[in-house]
């Protein structure tokens, strides 16, 4: 539909005949619930890479800063994951306690964080006081329920280490294919689980482990079989294949959940006689999501221990494909298993993992990039563009590659999007001293230009409500490109048929539009914008839908300008390129 050009003395397009084109705030929210929003929590024992930002952290955070600039209310919490062997064993390593360590790491995670604009409402850890009286009230609460059991267990004991060893620390020789150095609980070259492992070999020490008898709690997960499988098949949010997957692995039979671990590092079991057992860390960490967000309200609001809230909201849990098991039925279960006190989650995105030049990521071979590092070498926005441009809302792999992320800064970024941006601005401050220009004729394709800022607030958004960044973020380059033919084929340069000042009023609000869109995708960069723009309001003050009006009227005069992006030197990814290179070439020889 074409706008109606204004005919009474205005000069400039009346923003009031747009509004019934806008995006509807309430369209797909219905009766503006609070969203809360959880990001799978990182262990607490090396740093976030590239593979965590793709994966979770950064469709999360884009979704969260759309949502916060549509004026909803919305919390994204998230966690550290601090207990587990592998902490206590890394800890020991390091000489530090196991709280020292996990409190580093939490820190650091906060920090890379930050640099890289994953904006938390609160970042916790699961070893808070909060989620420790928080685990023992649910355990509690399942055991008066019935659906804990304790059962005694053979378990492999180190008598040097003076540790009960998870299967990942006791290694040998595969039964079946005769292959060394292999994990208990798997063959890595045959791919097949051993019943046991032979000539079975401490994974600390390299000693002969004993086996032991021990008393573990388990969690009846078989009892949910039926309430999952209607959960699962009421939901109609959740990803089709992923459901009919997991309705299968209930169809074969759910085993119930040991949640005990011999150590004392964890959550306390709270029983008389569970002295030297804590909860192994899938029991507790799930439930940070919650214990967190409790947190966040009573900073927010006193007294209040959220759960009304938490009742009343949207609850989205993003995942990564790996622990799908976990979200789509252990944590489901617990929460059936405490009578729903707090509601199962109405969505899950799950996406796939990212490769590194189509090979799986993997910190223990190097095989990374770490955030801190990447962020020390480019520009944050530079990732966040390229991993949101190239992850498909599903659960497919996706691949991480220097080249094409080179191509896609330089071309689409900067080329397309950082060119229209530059050349409007730097057109408006030479020839027209900075100030806005008085529009004096419409012409067809200024009509079609204004359209296409009417349009654009509800064409993306539409995708971001269901967090399908990828097509939003496609259309925003569409619509940047468009926006660059536009002034190219106006030619306002040559200043024909006087329509220079039309061309330049309607691109200069299409860069005000532009940089509301790209705020949740590259916030640093959409500010930068914005400030070259001179808006007295902040940029953070904008709603969704105000993109699609042409607020920046005639006389307005724009700031200092700057070019807002800088490309990429082809000589830097090649260097990056060899990094790569090393690492990989030591890795072969050192397993060839
Ligand atoms: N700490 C990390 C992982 O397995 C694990 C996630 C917990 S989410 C509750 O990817
Ligand atoms: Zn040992």
């Amino acid at each position: 539909m074409l706008p109606k050009t204004n005919n009474n003395n205005n000069n400039f397009y009346d923003n009031n005949k747009l509004s019934s084109l806008v995006i509807d705030s309430k369209e797909g929210f219905k009766n503006d619930k609070p969203i809360v929003i959880t990001t799978a929590l990182p262990y607490a024992n090396g740093e976030i890479h590239i593979g965590h930002i793709s994966s979770t952290y950064l469709p999360a955070d884009i979704f969260t800063r759309f949502l916060r600039i549509s004026k909803k209310e919305v919390f994204h919490v998230g966690a550290s994951d601090d207990f587990g062997t592998p902490i206590l064993i890394k800890a020991e390593k390091e000489n530090k306690t196991p709280k020292e360590f996990v409190d580093y790491w939490n820190k650091r995670d906060i920090e890379d964080f930050n640099a890289i604009g994953i904006s938390f409402d609160k970042f916790y850890k699961t070893s808070s006081i909060e989620n420790q009286k928080f685990v023992q009230y649910v355990f509690n609460k399942l055991n008066i329920n019935g659906h804990i059991y304790e059962k005694e267990v053979i378990q492999f004991y180190c008598d040097f280490d003076k540790k009960f060893l998870p299967d990942r620390y006791v290694i040998g020789i595969c039964p079946y294919c005769k292959s060394k150095d292999q994990y208990s609980d798997l063959c890595e070259k045959c791919g097949r689980v051993p019943e046991e492992i032979l000539e079975p070999k401490c994974g600390i020490c390299g000693q002969s482990p004993i086996k032991k008898r021990s008393k573990h709690f388990f969690f009846k997960l078989s009892n949910f079989s039926f309430e999952l499988k209607k959960w699962l098949t009421d939901n109609k949010n959740l990803q089709v294949d992923i459901k009919n997957y997991v309705l299968h692995w209930i169809n074969e039979g759910l085993e119930d959940w040991d949640i005990t671990r011999d150590l004392d590092w964890g959550i306390n079991i709270p029983l008389d006689d569970a002295n030297g057992k804590v909860f192994y860390g899938w029991f507790d960490n799930h439930l940070c999501y919650i214990s967190t967000f409790n947190a966040l309200m009573k900073e927010k609001l006193g007294n209040n221990d959220g759960k009304d809230i938490w009742n009343n909201s949207y609850i989205y849990h993003f995942i990564g494909k790996d622990i799908i098991y976990h979200h789509f039925l252990f944590l489901p279960a617990i929460r059936m298993g405490i009578n729903r006190e707090y509601k199962l989650p109405d969505y899950i995105p799950v996406r796939g993992h990212l490769m590194l030049h189509n090979k799986k990521i993997s910190k223990s071979r190097n095989w990374y990039i770490g955030l801190k590092e990447f962020i020390s070498i480019f520009n944050p926005d530079f990732l966040r563009f390229y991993i949101a441009i190239i992850s498909p809302s599903t659960q497919d792999d996706v691949n991480f590659d220097w080249d094409v992320f080179f191509s896609n800064i330089n071309n689409d970024l900067i080329d397309n999007i950082g060119n229209f941006v530059n050349r409007t601005l730097s057109f408006t401050q030479k020839k027209f001293d900075g100030i806005v220009p008085e529009p004096r004729v419409y012409h067809e394709e200024d009509k079609i230009a204004i359209d296409a800022i009417m349009n654009i607030a509800k064409q993306t958004g539409e995708f971001l409500k269901k967090a399908e960044t990828d097509k939003a973020l496609k259309t925003i380059l569409k619509f940047s490109n468009f926006f660059n033919q536009y002034f190219q084929k106006k030619e306002p340069w040559a200043n024909k048929n006087s329509s220079a000042a039309t061309t330049l009023y309607i691109s200069i609000n299409a860069v005000r539009a532009l940089a509301i869109l790209l705020y949740p995708f590259i916030p640093n960069s959409a500010e930068k914008i914005w400030s070259q723009l001179n808006n007295d309001d902040k940029l953070q003050e904008q709603s969704w839908e105000s993109l699609s009006l042409l607020k920046i009227l005639p006389s307005h005069r724009i700031g200092n300008i700057s070019p807002i992006f800088k490309k990429i030197e082809r000589k830097e990814i090649e260097k990056e390129k060899r990094k790569l290179g090393s690492i990989d070439g030591s890795r072969d020889k050192k397993n060839g």
